[in-house]
C-alpha cells in the first residue's frame, strides 16, 4: 500500500475506493463570492435559512478550517440517466435519493481516507464534508479538475462522465499539489455549455436563469427542504415528481447516453430501491407509516406532512393530466379525487397538506381534469 505523501497518491486512494472522480485544489477564497453574497440578499435561497448563516466560511475554506490549504474532492456517480417508465400512480423520486444514502456512502470513505491521512500527517487538520458544512462543493470540484459548472449550477464531468454525480469534500491544512486534470478526462476548464440553454428552457418553474438556481421556485427545494405550502401557480410544474427534480439534468447533452458514458456505469451502493412511490398510498400516510416505509436519512429530509403534500400536489396534476401515457381510469380519479378532497377538510392536517389537496381536489373527479 502506498503511503500518502502527495496528490497523485491520494487520488489513485480515492480511486480505490471506488469514487468516480478526485482531485485536489488550493484552498482559495471563492471568486464568486459576490454572487454567493446577492443570491442570499435576493432570498433566492428560499425556506433554506442554513444558507443564509456563515457566507464567510461558505466562501473560504480558511474560515471553516483555520490554516487551510488544500481540498481533496471526490465524486460518487449515482446514476446512468436511463429514461424512467412513468406512470401517473407514481410520484418520481430524484435520482440521487433512489438508492441508499450518500452522506452515508460517502461519508464512509472518506472518513477512513482522512484517518489514514491523519496517521502519516501528525499535526495536520482534515475535516471531510459531505453537506455537511459551508462549502462550494461544486467550485472545489471545478477547480480540482474534476468538471465544469452548467447553467443549471451543476458540476458536468468531462469525458461523458455528466452530471449525475454527489460530490464530497475532505478540507485540510496539508499543502498539495493541485492536480488539473485528475477526473481523468480532458481536463479543460470554461464553460461547458455554449450557446446551449436546455435546462433553462425545460425547468418547469423558471428557477434557472444561467449559472443561478432560485430556490423559490425550484422543485427539489419545494419539495425537499420547505415545509410551506406551495403557492397554486407553481402546484402544476410538480407533475409526477413528489421528492426533488431532475429535470433539468434529463434534459442536458452531456447526460445523454454514448458508449463512452456507459461505460463509467453508477456506483452500486445507488442501485435504486426507491424510484417512485404510489401517491395514493403517500396521501394515506400516518407519521407511524412513513416511519415504518423504511426511508433512508435523505429522504427523511422531507418529513410526513412534506411527503403527503407532495403527494397531494402529484396527485392534483395525475388528475388534471389528460394527455399522460398511462391515464387515470375514471375509478382511480374518483378515489384519488376522494382521497384528496377528504384531506383538504381534515382539520387535523397542517395547512400545506390540506392547500395542496384543496388545489388537487379542484380538479373535476370526472374525466378529462
Ligand atoms: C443549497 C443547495 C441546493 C438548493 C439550491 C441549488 C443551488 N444551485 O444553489 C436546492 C435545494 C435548490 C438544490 C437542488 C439540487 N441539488 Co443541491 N445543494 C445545495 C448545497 C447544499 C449548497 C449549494 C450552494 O452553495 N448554493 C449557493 C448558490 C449561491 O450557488 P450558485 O447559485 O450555484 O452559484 C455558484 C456558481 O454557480 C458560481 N457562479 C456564479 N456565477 C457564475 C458564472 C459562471 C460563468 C460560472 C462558471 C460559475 C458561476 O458561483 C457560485 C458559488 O460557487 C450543495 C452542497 C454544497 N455544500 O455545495 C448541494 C448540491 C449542489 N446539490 C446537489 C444536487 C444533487 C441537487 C439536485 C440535483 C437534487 C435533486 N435532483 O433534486 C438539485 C439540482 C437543482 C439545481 N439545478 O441546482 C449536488 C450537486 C452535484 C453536482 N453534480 O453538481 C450538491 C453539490 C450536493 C452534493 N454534496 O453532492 N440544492
Ligand atoms: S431541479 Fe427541476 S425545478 Fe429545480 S432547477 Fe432543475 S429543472 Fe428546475
Ligand atoms: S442543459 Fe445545456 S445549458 Fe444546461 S447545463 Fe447542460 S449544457 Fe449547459
Amino acid at each position: 500500500v502506498t503511503a500518502l505523501c502527495d496528490s497523485p497518491s491520494i487520488v489513485e486512494r480515492c480511486r480505490a475506493l471506488g469514487f468516480a472522480a478526485a482531485g485536489v485544489c488550493r484552498a482559495q477564497r471563492s471568486p464568486h463570492e459576490e454572487a454567493v453574497r446577492q443570491w442570499v440578499r435576493d432570498g433566492r435561497h428560499g425556506a433554506m435559512d442554513y444558507m443564509a448563516d456563515e457566507l464567510d466560511a461558505r466562501v473560504d475554506p480558511a474560515m471553516m478550517v483555520p490554516g487551510a490549504r488544500s481540498v481533496i474532492v471526490v465524486a460518487d456517480r449515482y446514476a446512468t440517466g436511463t429514461p424512467d417508465v412513468r406512470d401517473v400512480r407514481r410520484g418520481r423520486v430524484a435520482r440521487y435519493a433512489r438508492g441508499e444514502d450518500y452522506h452515508v456512502v460517502m461519508r464512509a470513505r472518506l472518513d477512513a481516507l482522512a484517518d489514514e491521512l491523519r496517521r502519516t500527517h501528525v499535526g495536520h487538520r482534515f475535516r471531510v464534508c459531505v453537506d455537511t458544512a459551508p462549502t462550494l462543493e461544486r467550485e472545489h470540484a471545478e477547480r480540482a479538475g474534476l468538471g465544469r459548472i452548467g447553467k443549471n449550477t451543476l458540476l458536468i464531468g468531462a469525458d461523458g462522465l455528466g452530471s449525475w454525480l454527489v460530490l464530497g469534500v475532505i478540507v485540510t491544512t496539508l499543502e498539495l499539489v493541485p492536480l488539473p486534470s485528475a477526473s481523468g478526462g480532458d481536463g479543460s476548464t470554461g464553460d461547458p455549455c455554449g450557446s446551449c440553454t436546455r435546462c433553462v428552457d425545460a425547468c418547469p418553474t423558471g428557477a434557472i436563469s444561467p449559472w443561478s438556481v432560485d430556490a423559490r421556485t425550484c422543485l427539489s427545494a419545494l419539495t425537499i427542504e420547505s415545509a410551506d405550502a406551495v403557492p397554486d401557480h407553481l402546484a402544476a410544474a410538480v407533475g409526477d415528481w413528489i421528492f426533488g427534480c431532475d429535470i433539468c439534468q434529463e434534459v442536458c447533452p452531456h447526460n445523454q447516453p454514448t458508449r463512452r458514458s456507459r461505460e463509467w456505469g453508477a456506483h452500486p451502493a445507488y442501485e435504486p430501491y426507491a424510484a417512485s412511490f404510489d401517491v395514493l398510498e403517500v396521501l394515506g400516510w400516518t407519521t407511524d407509516d412513513w416511519d415504518r416505509a423504511r426511508l433512508h436519512g435523505a429522504l427523511r429530509r422531507a418529513t410526513r406532512d412534506m411527503w403527503v403534500r407532495n403527494a397531494a400536489l402529484a396527485a392534483g396534476c395525475a388528475l388534471r393530466e389528460r394527455d399522460a401515457p398511462s391515464p387515470l381510469t375514471a375509478d382511480e380519479r374518483g378515489t384519488l379525487h376522494a382521497r384528496v378532497a377528504e384531506l383538504a377538510e381534515d382539520v387535523r392536517e397542517g395547512r400545506s397538506v390540506r392547500e395542496a389537496a384543496r388545489w388537487a381536489a379542484d380538479a373535476t373527479a370526472g374525466a378529462g381534469g
